[in-house]
């Protein structure tokens, strides 16, 4: 069976999931596309040659007969209505990061789930996915460095042209605050924030860098700094420090080049190319479980402790406090893909 896909949203990550569905993917065919901007999608349509029909709102496209299943890629502040549609018309809906801006709107995703009675929601956490950091979470998991006991994070972009407030944190970390708990099997406790001497390279009256303090239950200490005006390159680091030894998520493949007096690697500088592999290898893995009726990666609920605890570091940036991180019990209907072993 040929999952027949709509996209709601036809900007960067939109336009580069039609291309993957389309091009590199197997199992999906992209069938429907909508964007406010009917015009952006119509360009897009004919850009990428592929035979979809072309829907000015996301809603009439979520209704459409031919729409199996449904990518959201709109800006943030539309995911809700629109997974939230797809659930009542019992459609499957892969959401990008974050599922909602809000934990609020979180939550009535979730309860729109759990109310409509099966799993539909997955969330575009694709590090869960990506080479590296499966073979850090299987060093992690096999005890060799004993338990983890501290994180050493960073996030550096060499620039954001789109972010305005706390999107360092809200848009750009929400991807260590969903990988981490992943890769530690823990939820958070507290969040602290630091904020170093400003770049002057940041947007006028944005903050950056960051310096993000998280514990965890087990009592595990994760530092993150973030940093999106870096200048030099996209670099995602992580290193786990556990009671026997240290375990670092590898580097990407690069070539080690001597020359002009030099020994070098290249540093990749976009974060469409540093994770290309773990976008290709959610989407492929999201088509396979959907036509199995199955929903195995980051769910509504990860999209929601997300938030929280977004929501918890933006109040400790704001107070200078530590801010305590409060989750209420995960439903049941959770349980089985919390953390899911690939
Ligand atoms: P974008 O701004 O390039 O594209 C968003 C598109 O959605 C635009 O074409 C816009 O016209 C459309 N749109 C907005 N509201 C809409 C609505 N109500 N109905 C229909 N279309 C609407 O944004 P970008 O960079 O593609 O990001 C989209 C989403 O993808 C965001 O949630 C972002 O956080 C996420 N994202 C995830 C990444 C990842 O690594 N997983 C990387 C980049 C983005
Ligand atoms: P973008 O601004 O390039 O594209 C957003 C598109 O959505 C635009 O074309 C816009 O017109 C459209 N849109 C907005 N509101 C809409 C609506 N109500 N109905 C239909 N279309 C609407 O943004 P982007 O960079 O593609 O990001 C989109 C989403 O993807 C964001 O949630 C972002 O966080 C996420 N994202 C995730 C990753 C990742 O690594 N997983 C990377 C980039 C972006
Ligand atoms: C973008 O929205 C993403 O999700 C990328 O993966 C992220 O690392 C980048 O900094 C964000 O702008």
């Amino acid at each position: 069976m040929t999952l027949r896909v709509g996209v709601i949203g036809t900007g960067a990550i939109g336009q580069d999931h039609i291309r993957r569905i389309t091009n590199t993917l197997s199992g999906a065919k992209i069938v429907a596309v909508a964007d406010v901007n009917v015009e952006h999608a119509h360009a897009v349509v004919k850009n990428e040659k592929i035979d979809a029909n072309i829907y000015g709102n996301g809603h009439d496209l979520i209704q459409a007969a031919e729409v199996d299943a449904v990518l959201v890629t709109a800006w943030g502040p539309a995911h809700e209505e629109f997974v939230v549609a797809s659930i009542k018309a019992g459609k499957p809906v892969f959401c990008e990061k974050p599922l909602a801006p809000t934990a609020d709107a979180c939550l009535r995703i979730v309860e729109a789930e759990v109310t409509h009675g099966k799993q539909l929601v997955q969330v575009g956490y694709m590090r869960r996915y990506d080479e590296g950091y499966r073979a850090l979470k299987k060093v992690v998991d096999s005890g060799k460095i004993g338990e983890p006991l501290m994180v050493h994070c960073a996030h550096r972009a060499p620039s954001v042209s789109n972010f305005s407030g706390d999107m360092a944190i809200t848009d750009a970390f929400v991807h260590e605050i969903d990988v981490l708990r992943w890769l530690l099997n823990d939820d958070y406790v507290t969040a602290q924030v630091i904020l170093p001497r400003n770049t002057r390279l940041a947007g006028k009256g944005l903050q950056d860098p960051h310096i993000v303090l998280l514990e965890t239950k087990k009592g595990i200490r994760i530092d993150t700094e973030i940093f999106v005006n870096c200048q030099y390159g996209y670099d995602i680091q992580c290193q786990i420090v556990g009671e026997t030894g240290t375990a670092n998520l590898p580097e990407p493949s690069s070539v080690l080049l001597r020359s002009e007096a030099k020994l070098s690697t290249e540093i990749l500088t976009d974060w469409k190319e540093r994770f290309i592999e773990s976008y290709d290898v959610e989407l492929q893995e999201w088509i396979h479980s959907t036509v199995k009726g199955e929903m195995n990666g980051p769910s509504a609920w990860d999209g929601y402790v997300q938030a929280v605890t977004a929501d918890a570091c933006v109040k400790a940036k704001q107070t200078g406090q530590i801010v305590p991180i409060s989750l209420p019990d995960r439903p049941a209907f959770y349980d089985k893909n919390q953390f899911y072993e690939f």
